[in-house]
């Protein structure tokens, strides 16, 4: 059987990468090709991501490629979500896309509120209300003037608008676009009076594709200056999340997943979106799967507290690997302060060990003395807050939940995993690690007529990678944690 080659790229807020899935005989190998930061770029208090840095890095993935004479068959985009440039008539880029993280949007919701009611806007969307979510961005940018906007003729969210620099063509993927808070994951069509409401017209966004589209050819310049030819680009499941479900090594419908990095997803793929009383309640969101499937889920401050943590310790002199970390959590005293990961105060605190050290002493909790005590502090917090989210998930699964899978770069981490494992009370699937990455080259695999379904997917990489399994330990002992944990944040 041929060997096949995609190329993977996946952008996350921190950091992306190239790697290359090799295809043959049913089963897949992986290779990263490069690696590279993606940091947020502050220029006069606003705060936006270098897009032609990360097309840059694009590049030189080609470039490597070429130089290995590795014969790609095609190339698939997948980064964060929410995110978009703005583009004028002519189709130049205007300035860099804003960050998510840029604070903007603050206190946009309620305003937003009293244009569209909340409950109406949950119902046409069902997605969480966050406040990054394009729908507030755009609000607020047509608030602050932003020239950008007011010279765009159109909006291209952060895989489609690289998939357009790599090849000059443009095009809306529905798994990226489902996040913006702008679609009825119904209809699958964007609410053009959600942008109305907000100021913009509903001519900003294009007409939506699915996931496994062609968008185009490299162009003639860039295939000759990287040397790597005319290569298709593929509008996988651009949105990150959604190439991590679609890899989720599993047999049938009966998991969650907690997809878990910088965010930690947790939900639960369905065949139609949930848009009810509790879902609303519980600010579920319903954002877009592959094969028109729904991923309800919900967004938990994830790795970002550590990833903060560790970059304070590291200007301190104390930079740990990750190894380190796992081992000082496992040597710090058990159960002694707990945080809500998603108080709004983590979300960017000038100093995070700060806000960490703050929250405990207002919750009149003993303060984190050690680095260790601030990473157990966090793991433990977390793998409660898993508890208290898939609580929720159980109650308004159409069917029932019996494990959680555990992919992305945080699955890794076996100490959390078995956290995880004890506070929830169901066994835990670790791996794969590299899911996002593998979900993105599946779904080029499957426009290239190599699988056709994603449960077809799904049992290629059970049977390409390797999973480990953590049995629920001392439940007793993390039921009354739990009871502790929900008294600290107040639920
Ligand atoms: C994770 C993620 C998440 C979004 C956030 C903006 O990388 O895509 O699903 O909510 O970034």
């Amino acid at each position: 059987m041929k060997k096949h080659n995609f190329l993977a790229f996946d952008i996350g807020a921190t950091s992306g990468r190239a790697v290359l899935v090799s295809l043959m005989n049913g089963k897949f190998e992986m290779r990263e090709l490069h690696r590279f930061p993606n940091n947020l770029l502050e220029l006069h208090g606003k705060y936006y991501w270098n897009i032609y840095n990360l097309y840059e890095e694009l590049k030189k993935s080609l470039s490597l490629c070429a130089r290995e004479d590795i014969p790609v068959d095609s190339i698939g985009i997948d980064t964060w979500g929410v995110d978009f440039g703005y583009l004028a008539s002519d189709g130049s880029l205007l300035g860099l896309p804003r960050a998510y993280r840029d604070p903007y949007t603050e206190g946009a919701l309620e305003e937003y509120f009293r244009l569209v009611p909340r409950e109406e806007v949950y119902r046409l969307t069902g997605i969480q209300f966050m406040n990054f979510n394009s729908l507030f961005q755009l609000f607020r940018a047509r608030k602050e003037d932003f020239a950008p906007l007011k010279n765009a003729e159109e909006i291209l969210f952060i895989p489609d608008l690289l998939s357009y620099l790599l090849t000059g063509k443009k095009v809306c993927e529905y798994t990226d676009a489902s996040t913006s808070q702008l679609l009825n994951p119904v209809t699958k069509q964007f609410e053009p009076s959600l942008l109305e409401a907000a100021g913009v017209s509903p001519s900003i966004v294009r007409q939506v594709v699915m996931p496994g589209t062609l968008v185009g050819e490299l162009t003639d310049v860039l295939a000759e200056e990287t040397g790597i030819g005319k290569i298709p680009v593929i509008a996988v499941a651009g949105h990150d999340t959604a190439s991590a479900v679609a890899a989720v090594p599993a047999r049938d419908e009966h998991f969650a997943y907690l997809s878990s990095g910088t965010w930690s997803l947790m939900g639960i793929e369905t065949e139609q979106p949930i848009i009810t009383e509790e879902s609303y309640r519980n600010n579920f969101t319903n954002e877009g799967g592959i094969e028109g499937t729904t991923r309800f889920l919900k967004n938990i401050t994830g790795m970002w507290l550590l990833e903060q943590c560790r970059k304070e310790w590291e200007k301190a002199g104390r930079a740990y690997a990750y190894s380190e970390i796992v081992e000082l959590a496992g040597q710090a005293a058990p159960f002694v302060r707990f945080v809500d990961p998603d108080d709004p105060r983590f979300a960017n605190p000038t100093c995070m060990t700060k806000a960490i050290a703050g929250y405990c002493e207002e919750t009149g909790q003993p303060v984190p003395e050690m680095d260790a005590d601030f990473i157990r502090c966090i793991f433990e917090s977390l793998a409660l807050r898993y508890n208290e989210v898939i609580r929720m998930l159980k109650g308004m699964a159409p069917f029932r939940i019996d494990r959680l899978h555990v992919i992305g770069g945080g699955s890794k981490n076996n100490l959390l995993n078995q956290f995880t494992a004890n506070a929830i009370g169901m066994p835990v699937i670790a791996g794969p690690s590299e899911a996002t990455a593998i979900g993105n080259s599946m779904v080029q695999a499957r426009s290239a007529g190599i699988v056709s379904t994603r449960w077809e997917m799904r049992q290629l990489i059970a049977d390409s990678i390797q999973t480990e399994t953590f049995l629920p330990q001392d439940e007793t002992v993390w039921k009354d944690v739990y009871d502790r944990y929900l008294q600290v944040v107040k639920r």
